[in-house]
């Protein structure tokens, strides 16, 4: 079903304290940590609790979720104290998504390159 934790799933383990991770902040409904192989300085991934596989996914089947993990990328860039950043959800393979687990990376602390690689 929508949503339900996922066995293989690496970041379900993550929210259910499974798997370690440097947390920065929590909601009802997300968790932000910190990137095990950071590209700048804050590189921060928000997840939502629940399991959809992609930003897509997650913005059909729970819209209200995907806005409170657009929400939280906002928080995770005051916690860091950016004014500029990126957000970026690698969605599919082919742009580069390892982990089939919605997630947002908030990626600041440096400057950015525009158009990204
Ligand atoms: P993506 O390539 O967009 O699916 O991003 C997945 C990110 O997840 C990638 O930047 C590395 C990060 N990652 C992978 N495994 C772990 C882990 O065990 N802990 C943490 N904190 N991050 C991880």
């Amino acid at each position: 079903m929508a949503g339900e934790p996922q066995e293989d799933c690496l970041f379900c383990k993550i929210v259910a304290g499974q798997v370690p991770a440097t947390i920065v902040r929590e909601t009802e409904t997300t968790v932000a940590f910190r990137d095990i192989n950071p590209q700048a300085p804050t590189h921060v991934l928000v997840i939502p609790k629940a399991h959809h596989k992609d930003a897509a996914t997650l913005a059909a089947e729970a819209p209200e979720l995907a806005a409170d993990v657009l929400r939280e990328t906002r928080a995770v860039a005051d916690e860091d104290q950016l004014d500029s950043y990126r957000v970026v959800f690698n969605t599919g393979a082919g742009a580069g998504q390892t982990v089939f687990h919605a997630h947002a990376h908030v990626v600041g602390g440096r400057g950015l390159a525009w158009p990204p690689g």
